[in-house]
């Protein structure tokens, strides 16, 4: 059983449905997925839902509903938009199942029994209305409370905390020692910073059941739910053990029940956790100390992307300044979606959505661009050629070469944007070649068939090569393109990006255009 490379998204809140940031996650992580499986290895990509705690309570009680019956309904909303976004993930674990609540209950009976947990009272300020802890720097300038708060009373409650202050020294030697754990190295040096000055509290990981019953009960004191992050954490290694993953089972004391499991698959540690840049902290601070405490191995490496504006504000739901990724994607199509948000922004920085951007991006690099050269190569090959192809030839492979060696090694270190400029390199040479050889002129001019016969080989082949390069980013256009080609399958293997795929006597399919022209002032969402 060889291990896979493990990958996962942060799992979403289901207290609303899904928006541009974490259809974002979700996209580039597919993108991550579909690149390693291409490049030839085996992968296991998860993502899921996060369905416990306060947000998704109140959630649930403001539309009255129970709140299983609230997240099974939405759930089924979520899933759907992952099918819609063309997502590959070989599962989609979601903390309300069982599957996940035992390894919660589990893992914490554990690390109950090694001391790691103890009981205290706290005493704070308590708004009963957001049902929130407060402290004195959520106090306004005149030292009282912001009205929103309703009314702050002083509160004494127990709970269960985690103990840290062990875990602080060998997790910044950690962190030193293994560059690429946390990336980019901005938000390493953000955690570091924070290890080293400041002492780590002890995590709370308990909510009274009285107070918030939405939750993991704790099973060495019933009186108390688990706090929503520590379960949510869990569900790396919960899904994990779902499949029989022979680590985590260890650590949980579970190998005989998955022993019988029909197939076991080897997946801790994970290889890469792709989060958003707000929850950095929960991933590379309490996820490897509670690892550590469990004896489990950490994750390879926690990828933070940035955060996403639309038209330069934050993306909120009480201003209604939102990108509905449904509507785009009903309007431009799936692939034109993954391809913005891949293109407009790197892994790591702030990102801004501009319905003009979009739009723009979509005319000129994807109709004008990738369209405009496979619609007018295989027009080509047909009109003058009927469709078939001449004897193979090279002028482009040096150009299809370098644009494959520089595509492959950004997607080896996971640089998704700069491996879409390299294929767009090829997508511009191909056009300016077109626009060069000029083969409508070619074709009248008999003397030239020969001339024509390789220009049209070139194009084609180009295209092919495209459409394997584009698989992980465009898969739909991708298998569009491959079908146009009169070719089976999908182009999902890197190897077959090699120059010369296309054999003499090849017949074409039907070309039809990939990206229809939007001749009327774009609205992305
Ligand atoms: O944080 N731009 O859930 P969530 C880019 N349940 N990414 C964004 C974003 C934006 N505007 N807004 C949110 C949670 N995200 C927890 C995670 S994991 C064990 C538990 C990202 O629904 C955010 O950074 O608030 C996170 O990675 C993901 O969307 C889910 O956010």
């Amino acid at each position: 059983m060889s291990k896979r490379f493990y990958l996962t998204t942060a799992i979403d809140y289901l207290n609303g449905v899904p928006h541009l940031g974490h259809a974002y996650e979700k996209i580039v992580t597919d993108v991550i997925a579909r690149a390693r499986r291409s490049l030839g290895q085996e992968v296991f990509f998860l993502t899921g839902l996060d369905e416990h705690g306060q947000k998704v309570q109140q959630a649930a009680q403001a539309e009255g509903k129970e709140p299983q019956a609230y997240c099974d309904e939405l759930a089924a909303v979520w899933k759907a938009f992952a099918a819609k976004l063309n997502l590959t993930n070989d599962d989609f674990i979601r903390t309300t199942e069982p599957r996940h609540k035992t390894v919660v209950q589990g893992f914490l009976d554990k690390l109950h029994a090694q001391g790691d947990f103890y009981k205290e009272p706290y005493e704070g300020w308590y708004s009963a209305k957001e049902e929130t802890f407060l402290t004195d720097k959520d106090r306004r300038p005149d030292g009282t409370f912001d009205p929103s708060y309703g009314e702050v009373v002083k509160l004494v409650e127990e709970n269960w905390y985690f103990r840290m202050g062990r875990h602080q020294q060998w997790l910044i030697e950690h962190i030193e020692a293994n560059p690429e754990f946390i990336v980019p190295d901005y938000r390493r040096n953000e955690v570091l910073g924070f290890l080293k000055h400041s002492t780590l509290a002890d995590l709370c990981i308990s909510r009274p059941a009285a107070r918030l019953s939405w939750g993991i009960p704790l099973p060495f004191d019933r009186e108390f739910v688990n706090y929503v992050w520590f379960d949510a954490l869990t569900n790396y290694i919960s899904a994990a053990a779902s499949h029989g993953d022979p680590v985590v089972c260890a650590a949980l004391g579970r190998e005989a029940e998955i022993s019988n499991l029909q197939s076991q698959i080897s997946l801790w540690p994970a290889d890469l956790h792709v989060i958003g840049k707000d929850i950095i902290k929960f991933h590379a601070v309490y996820w490897p100390i509670m690892l550590k405490a469990m004896g489990l191995p950490l994750p390879k490496q926690v990828l933070a992307h940035g955060f996403w504006q639309k038209e330069g504000a934050k993306i909120s739901k009480s201003t209604g300044n939102l990108v509905d990724p449904m509507a785009v994607i009903e309007e431009w199509g799936v692939d034109a979606f993954r391809f913005y948000v891949v293109r407009e922004l790197d892994l790591g920085p702030d990102g801004n959505w501009t319905d003009a951007g979009f739009a723009a991006r979509y005319q000129a690099e994807l109709a004008n661009g990738l369209g405009n050269l496979v619609n007018r190569s295989l027009s080509m090959l047909k009109r003058y050629r009927g469709g078939i192809l001449a004897a193979p030839h090279a002028e482009l492979q040096p150009d299809a070469e370098q644009a494959v060696a520089q595509t492959r090694r950004h997607l080896e270190a996971n640089e998704l944007q700069a491996a879409l400029l390299a294929i767009w390199g090829l997508v511009n040479r191909a056009n300016q070649y077109v626009d060069q050889t000029a083969p409508f002129k070619l074709a009248k001019d008999p003397a030239q068939a020969a001339r024509l016969d390789q220009v049209l080989y070139n194009l084609a082949e180009t295209c092919r090569v495209l459409a394997v390069l584009l698989w992980p980013f465009l898969p739909a256009t991708s298998a569009k393109i491959y079908a146009q080609l009169g070719l089976a399958g999908e182009p999902a293997n890197f190897t077959s990006a090699a120059w010369g795929g296309l054999g003499e006597g090849h017949l074409i399919g039907e070309p039809a255009p990939l990206f229809p022209r939007k001749d009327t002032p774009a609205k992305a969402a």
